[in-house]
């Protein structure tokens, strides 16, 4: 080992995992540069980091084929009892998952370097910040982990001898014979994958994969399925949120924070630059928002991240600059192609498609081919300081006041572009049923129609229909500090399949309207699935779009809408006694006023 470890939790545990998964050498992590710069070398070398000629410190990752995205049937929240982790998440006994485990993690880090990374969720020092110390045996994660969180020696000098951590155990499952050859992507096959937590005792236990949300586990596993936990315990929210600032022609600034389902475009309109003159937004977070009330009773938001794990399909200067302008260097990227001058490539990316690519398995790749070259959840690895409106405010640890809540999804049907909640407790019922199409950020069937409540299904650390309730505690603690809840979907679809709705720096013109409904400057329309704007309320100047596709954007087809009841019901009945009473009411009030 590298250094002495002075916390005495801290060095019991890297001890007892030593033990344990017998790696070959320890390493604890500093966050130097330094550190990366020869983590990076050792990838290079041996052939699985491939450096990028047009983008400087940039480097190209392919994964195993059967290992590219978060796997929620292997994810498990391990309670006392079932009854707490909910009908919701995958259950096993703690006692006995962790004999299942350790079964596992025997001799699995053999061969291997074991790695000690300290790291902390929010800025280092700051009270609403959590400290994770990270054990992984993958030198890809320890140096995603240095972009997406703050590793730094400081986090185990600030923890001294007595200080406590989040305990966050990974390993790739993949233990190496002597004079075995290593794989470009270790990891063990998906009936051997076990992303667990234990909320009761802040652990967490990752084994077998090496992709995302399973391997770097400041990201969903402690700032979402822990920390969730934690702040229904502490009065606070732990959510699946973007974090923007818009700033209006006037100067007036107002925050969103708003919560799509993975790959629903949280990172696009987190950086959307407004199309409409005079307007301004600003980024503080793309993913996770941890939200406490203030000393003024407002609801206060910071972004516990210090990166993007973004989707890159889709990305592009004319969807995305921002997003784009992040990524011009010292940047990740896993899974996208690789053109024949050395940079990378995804579809949907601007310009031509090249005429020839390596593809994300390693293979020629042309646009005759019949598969993608990138994949469908390809991702970049990058600094939120590089974001060039990244907000001046977004380390600040007090956070930035939340004016706006937005839930939605991707569906191609029923849903209009926007509408408000009639009131608060409305509003928790628009984030209890909202729905959305799957999408390739897990592993499973893409487009299949799914609650997912206040897009927290996969991250929820605890019973949903607590976490319902907690949300309406959380309504009544706040008073008339509130923010306005607000529902959209970007996604709809004409006959033809094409998208209605232009989106990405248009969906500023939505972002305006909920603003304006703030300030008491917009007129909406009541209707029985909430507050519609009413004609010629959306500004659509200069908007290339017919009256027609902007009516059935608007439409509220009451005849679907009862369509989706029966659903709903199914939907609340799982959570049985747990389900708050004040939802279920919610639900017959929706039935009357579609009559
Ligand atoms: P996670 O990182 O998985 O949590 O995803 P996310 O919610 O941040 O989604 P992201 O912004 O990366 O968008 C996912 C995909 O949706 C990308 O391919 C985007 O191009 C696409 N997308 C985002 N916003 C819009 C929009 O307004 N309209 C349309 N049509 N597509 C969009
Ligand atoms: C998501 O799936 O919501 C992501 C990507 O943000 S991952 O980090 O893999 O969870
Ligand atoms: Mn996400």
């Amino acid at each position: 080992m590298n250094v002495t470890v002075k916390n005495k939790k801290l060095s019991q545990w890297i001890k007892e995992v030593a033990d344990l998964c017998k790696p070959d050498d320890i390493y604890v992590c500093n966050g130097s540069k330094e550190e990366y710069d020869q983590m990076v070398k050792t990838l290079i070398d041996s052939n699985i980091a491939i450096p990028l000629k047009k983008r400087p410190n940039s480097y190209l990752f392919r994964s195993d084929p059967s290992d590219v995205a978060r796997v929620e049937d292997r994810t498990y929240i391990s309670t006392q009892s079932q009854d707490e982790a909910g009908p919701t998440n995958n259950w096993i006994d703690p006692t006995e998952l962790k004999e299942l485990m350790k079964g596992f993690y025997k001799g699995c880090m053999t061969g291997r370097t074991m790695y000690v990374i300290p790291f902390s969720m929010g800025p280092i020092g700051s009270p609403i910040a959590k400290i994770g110390v990270e054990i992984s045996d993958s030198p890809y994660v320890v140096i995603n982990m240095h972009i997406m969180t703050r590793v730094s020696d400081r986090v185990l000098e600030l923890l001294g001898t007595d200080g406590d951590f989040i305990p966050c155990l990974h390993s790739v499952g993949a233990p190496l014979e002597k004079g075995q050859e290593d794989s470009i992507w270790p990891c063990a096959p998906i009936e051997n994958k076990y992303i667990s937590h234990f909320p009761e005792e802040n652990l967490i236990w990752s084994y077998g994969s090496g992709y995302g949300g399973n391997a770097l586990l400041g990201k969903k596993c402690l700032a979402l399925r822990i920390a969730s936990a934690m702040a229904r315990r502490e009065s606070w929210m732990a959510e699946h949120m973007l974090i923007l600032r818009l700033t209006n022609p006037e100067g007036k600034q107002y925050h969103i924070a708003a919560a799509f389902p993975s790959a629903c475009g949280k990172t696009n309109l987190a950086m959307m630059q407004p199309s409409l003159p005079g307007w301004k937004c600003e980024c503080v977070g793309d993913d996770i928002a941890w939200m406490k009330i203030g000393p003024d009773g407002r609801l206060y938001a910071i972004n516990p991240e210090n990166g993007f794990f973004g989707v890159a399909p889709g990305t592009s200067y004319d969807t995305n600059p921002m997003a784009m302008d992040s990524l011009k260097d010292n940047v990740l990227f896993t899974n996208c192609a690789l053109t024949d001058d050395g940079d990378v490539w995804w579809e949907g990316m601007d310009g031509d498609e090249p005429a020839h690519a390596i593809d994300w398995k390693g293979n020629d790749w042309t646009p005759e081919s019949s598969h993608d070259a990138a994949h469908p959840n390809a991702r970049f690895t990058a600094l939120a300081s590089k974001c060039p409106v990244i907000c001046e405010d977004w380390e600040k640890p007090e956070g930035v006041p939340i004016d706006i809540f937005v839930f939605g999804g991707r569906r191609g049907t029923v849903v209009p572009l926007v509408y408000e909640s009639l009131n608060w407790e409305h509003g928790v019922f628009l984030g209890a049923t909202a729905a959305s199409e799957t999408t390739a950020a897990n592993i499973g069937a893409v487009g299949n129609l799914r609650r997912d409540p206040f897009a927290m299904k996969p991250f929820c650390g605890y019973n949903m229909g607590d976490y319902f309730q907690h949300w309406l505690n959380m309504g009544e603690k706040l008073g008339d500090k509130r923010p306005r809840i607000f529902y959209v979907n970007w996604f709809r679809r004409s006959e033809d399949g094409k998208f209605l709705w232009p989106g990405f720096s248009e969906n500023s013109r939505v972002l305006k309207w909920m603003c304006d409904r703030v300030d008491g400057k917009a007129g909406a329309e009541e209707t029985p699935i909430g507050l519609i704007p009413k004609d010629g309320e959306l500004d659509t100047s200069g908007l290339d779009i017919s009256s027609e596709d902007m009516k059935e954007l608007l439409h509220v087809d009451t005849k679907a809408w009862k369509a989706e009841i029966p659903d709903i019901e199914n939907h609340f009945s799982v959570f049985g006694d747990r389900l708050p009473e004040k939802l279920r009411n919610q639900l017959k009030e929706f039935e009357k006023r579609l009559g």
